[in-house]
């Protein structure tokens, strides 16, 4: 007998690469249900080789459900994952709504599994934000050999990070700009199209961006509170891949090689590292893959201990889907759940 798997938000770009991802790895489902807000109600969605109709969130009963995977966003999170906690289905949650409640584990399963324990209190597990999941794959086995003390990164997120609305932002806008059309911007603050832009989610007090803060607090959560991180975020016109320019200071010595052969030896990590012509990973190259991707290794001589690196990944999938299926994968290896439903 198998899961029966809830998607809220099946019709958004995270939900639907869920369905996939679901699909893909064979996850134990016997039902997968996709959900949705009662505007998309009846809109189809695809499950390997099967259409869903997605049904109403409003209306739905989750008293048999086993996993309920959300990405609704933050609000409908606050408002629904206590109250399907509460019938018994655990939620992995996509958004920033519980992250950092001392009562909700904040989960990489490459980073820190042991923390999953901690999802019976509120039957609610986080999941990362996409910039933080993909770093600290790459920045665990490092952090376990060497100690890192600081991180310095900016990134270069793609417009699928702010959902389908990006994405048609950046089509609609090139698009724009190779007939001479007026270029709009709605999603984003300036033109994103041809341009770049150091601004994602709201400003805090202190001048840094939510996003930017986000990563110093999840890094702090999952892999190790002593870290000290800055951040600065920013938008570029990809449609899929965030990338990642990292400085790290260590604790001890650690060479370019020594770095590079434990990430290809670290789960979820692939090494890309030639220092030729086109040996190094573009988010071109991460869309559609699972791995988190390493590139242009090398000692950093300006501080003790130095290292710089390229991170790239699949924003959707280990950022947000593949993450959170992980995560439900990891409650069912660890035997924390079993399926409400029992064979006849
Ligand atoms: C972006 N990282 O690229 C964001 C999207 O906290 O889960 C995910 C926001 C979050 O815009």
């Amino acid at each position: 007998m198998g899961f029966k798997v809830a998607i809220v938000g099946a019709t958004g770009n995270v939900g639907r690469e869920m369905l996939n991802i679901l699909e893909e790895r064979g996850f134990p489902a016997d039902e997968v249900v996709a959900l949705a807000s009662r505007r998309s109600q009846g809109t189809e969605v695809s499950y390997g080789d099967r259409t869903l109709k997605v049904k109403s969130l409003d209306t739905y009963d989750f008293s048999d459900t086993d996993i309920c995977l959300m990405s609704a966003g933050g609000n409908v999170s606050k408002e629904w994952s206590p109250k399907i906690g509460k019938q018994g289905c655990i939620v992995i949650d996509n958004s920033s709504a519980w992250r950092y409640d001392a009562d909700v584990p904040l989960i990489v399963p490459e980073v820190n599994p042991d923390a999953i324990a901690g999802y019976t209190k509120k039957n609610i597990i986080a999941n990362p934000n996409c910039s933080t999941a993909q770093m600290l794959v790459a920045l665990k086995p490092l952090h376990d050999a060497a100690t890192i003390q600081r991180v310095v990164v900016s990134t270069y997120q793609s417009v699928s990070g702010a959902g389908k609305e990006g994405m048609d932002e950046l089509f609609t806008q090139s698009r724009a700009v190779f007939v001479a059309d007026p270029v709009e911007a709605k999603k984003f603050t300036k033109r994103i199209a041809f341009n770049v832009i150091p601004h994602i989610d709201v400003f805090m007090e202190d001048g840094f961006t939510k996003e930017e803060w986000k990563m110093v607090a999840e890094t702090k959560k999952m892999l190790d509170p002593k870290i000290k991180v800055t951040a600065t975020c920013v938008r570029v016109p990809v449609f899929i891949g965030h990338s990642e320019s990292v400085n790290l200071e260590f604790e001890k010595p650690i060479t370019a090689d020594e770095a590079r052969d434990i990430l290809r030896d670290a789960p979820g990590c692939v090494v890309i590292d030639k220092r030729e012509n086109g040996g190094y990973i573009t988010p071109i190259e991460s869309a559609g893959e699972d791995a988190t991707y390493i590139s242009r290794i090398r000692e950093d001589g300006t501080v003790e201990n130095g290292l710089a690196m390229w991170i790239v990944s699949d924003n959707l999938r280990k950022g947000a889907a593949l993450n959170a299926v992980q995560i439900a994968e990891l409650l069912i290896a660890r035997g924390l759940i079993t399926p409400k439903k029992k064979a006849a």
